[in-house]
């Protein structure tokens, strides 16, 4: 990279190079959601356009959209269910590769994929690294029936688990409620932090009305993360 390539974008594009050198002929890869993600996209569509053979799964119907403008030949995930590598952003990562995800709203198809995936690796800007999860809000995505009954059981669920905080419907700039692309509503829940992430994973998923939650733990393998330092772009 350049001496001027340290901005967020380039920090962005500077992970998404780096996992792109992960990609082998044949692979069937899972396709995150996200501007990190979706540098790799456009980065792996020039690869595609140059005879690289590969098949993707996409994780949103905007990563979908993308990856069919890129050219990359794409697939359900029903179609394929097993895939080698998924390549996806985050919120936040911990240092044992614990994460938080779904900012994007794209949560659950996210999950999913990369549970299919052999390996998933993280590429993110390395802000994204904390000590402890819980600083940006987590995700919840939760079934749209019986909202308040949810809002009130995540709050105890919450409570349960040792974290403090409130929660919030996501709401778009013209304030209706965000739809995921499966149809559910997403909860926000304002932590600070979470001492215990694998206990309020646990005590989320006893709530019904909880389809998913924004915890991703043991799933990712590993994290790419691009800093500036010397006026440079540094991937570690
Ligand atoms: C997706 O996009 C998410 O799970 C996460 O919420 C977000 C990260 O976005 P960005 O790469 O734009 O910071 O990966």
């Amino acid at each position: 990279m350049s001496a001027t390539d340290t901005s967020g974008p380039d920090l962005r594009r500077a992970a998404a190079a780096r996992a792109l050198d992960l990609v082998k002929p044949g692979m069937r890869l899972g396709l995150g959601t996200g501007s990190t993600a979706a540098a790799f996209v456009t980065l792996l569509g020039e690869r595609v356009r140059a005879g690289l053979d590969v098949v993707g799964v996409p994780t949103s119907e905007a990563t979908r959209a993308q990856a069919e403008r890129e050219g990359i030949r794409l697939a359900t995930l029903d179609e394929m269910p097993q895939l080698d590598l998924t390549i996806d952003g985050a919120d936040e990562v911990d240092s044992s590769l614990r994460l938080i995800k779904g900012g994007g709203a794209a949560l659950l198809r996210e999950k999913i994929v990369a549970c299919a995936s052999r390996r998933m690796v993280v590429i993110a800007d390395a802000a994204k690294r904390v000590d402890t999860l819980g600083a940006f809000p987590l995700p919840i995505e939760v079934n749209p029936f019986g909202l308040a009954a949810t809002h009130l059981a995540v709050a105890a669920a919450i409570g349960k688990a040792g974290c403090t905080g409130g929660i919030r419907l996501r709401a778009a700039a013209d304030g209706t409620p965000v739809v995921t692309d499966g149809g559910h509503r997403i909860i926000d829940a304002h932590l600070g932090s979470i001492p215990d992430p694998e206990a309020l994973s646990t005590a989320l998923w006893a709530v019904p009305g909880v389809v998913e939650h924004g915890l991703f733990l043991g799933i990712a393998s590993a994290a790419i993360l691009a800093s500036a330092r010397d006026g440079q772009a540094h991937v570690t």
